[in-house]
C-alpha cells in the first residue's frame, strides 16, 4: 500500500506541547487506500534531519507533508520555499542556535514545496478554514527540515509531492499569552486531513494522464 509520510515536532521554547503533533496523532490511520505514518520529530538542527532521512529509507513514500508549529500565525500556512540557511533566534532543542549557516554547502539557494498550494488553500478556505500560502518558512528549525527533504529528494532523484504545512497555536498554549491567536486541534486536524486529500487527488489525476 502506498504511504503518506506525515510529521510533527516536539515541543520547543518552553511550550508543554507542539499542535503539530497533536493534530498529526489524531489523524485515521488510512486515508482514501494511502496508509498515514505519523511520526514526531525533535526540534533540533541536528537530531531532526537525521530522523526524516531515516523515515524516507524506512517507508519509501510517496508524499511527504512536514508539519510544524508557527505561533502567533492567524492561519494554515502551506509554505511555497525553503531557503539555504540557519538563523536561530533561540536555541534548538539540543542547545545549538546556528547563525547565517548555510544548511548545504552543495544545494541550492532554495527549493520549492511540490505540494499543490493553491490547492490545498482553496480547499481548506472552502471549508472555512482560514489558510494562506506562505513565502517564508523562517531561518530555524522547520526551514531546515524543510530544506533537508526537498534537498535530499533531489539529490535522490526521486519526484514526489513534498512540503511544509505550519499551523497556529490551540487555546491550551494561549492561557498565559495575552492577546495571541490560537484555533482549536479539532481544526488544525481537519486542516492536515484536507491537504493530504488534496495531494492524493492531484498525483491519482497526474497518473490517468
Ligand atoms: N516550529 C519551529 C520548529 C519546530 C516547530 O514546530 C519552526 O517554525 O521553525
Amino acid at each position: 500500500m502506498k504511504k503518506v509520510l506525515i510529521t510533527g515536532f516536539t515541543p520547543f521554547a518552553g511550550e508543554k506541547i507542539n499542535p503539530s503533533y497533536e493534530a498529526v496523532k489524531q489523524l485515521p490511520d488510512y486515508i482514501m487506500a494511502f496508509e498515514i505514518i505519523k511520526k514526531e520529530i525533535e526540534t533540533s538542527f541536528d537530531i531532526s534531519i537525521k530522523q526524516l532521512e531515516t523515515f524516507l529509507d524506512e517507508y519509501a513514500p510517496s508524499i511527504v507533508i512536514l508539519v510544524g508549529q508557527a505561533g502567533g500565525a492567524k492561519n494554515i500556512r502551506v509554505e511555497r520555499v525553503a531557503i539555504n540557511i540557519d538563523d536561530a533566534p533561540i536555541k534548538d532543542n539540543s542547545g545549538n542556535q546556528p547563525q547565517d549557516k548555510a544548511i548545504k554547502q552543495d544545494g541550492e539557494n532554495a527549493y520549492f514545496s511540490t505540494l499543490p498550494l493553491k490547492k490545498i488553500v482553496n480547499h481548506l478556505m472552502d471549508d472555512g478554514i482560514p489558510a494562506v500560502i506562505s513565502n517564508s518558512a523562517g531561518t530555524y528549525v522547520c526551514n531546515h527540515v524543510m530544506y533537508d527533504l526537498l534537498y535530499t529528494l533531489k539529490k535522490r532523484d526521486i519526484n514526489i509531492p513534498a512540503g511544509f504545512i505550519h499551523v497556529p497555536y490551540i487555546f491550551s498554549q494561549i492561557e498565559d499569552k495575552p492577546d495571541t491567536y490560537a484555533t482549536d486541534l479539532y481544526a488544525i486536524t481537519r486542516a492536515l486531513d484536507i491537504a493530504i486529500k488534496t495531494t492524493i487527488k492531484e498525483i491519482s489525476w497526474k497518473n490517468r494522464l
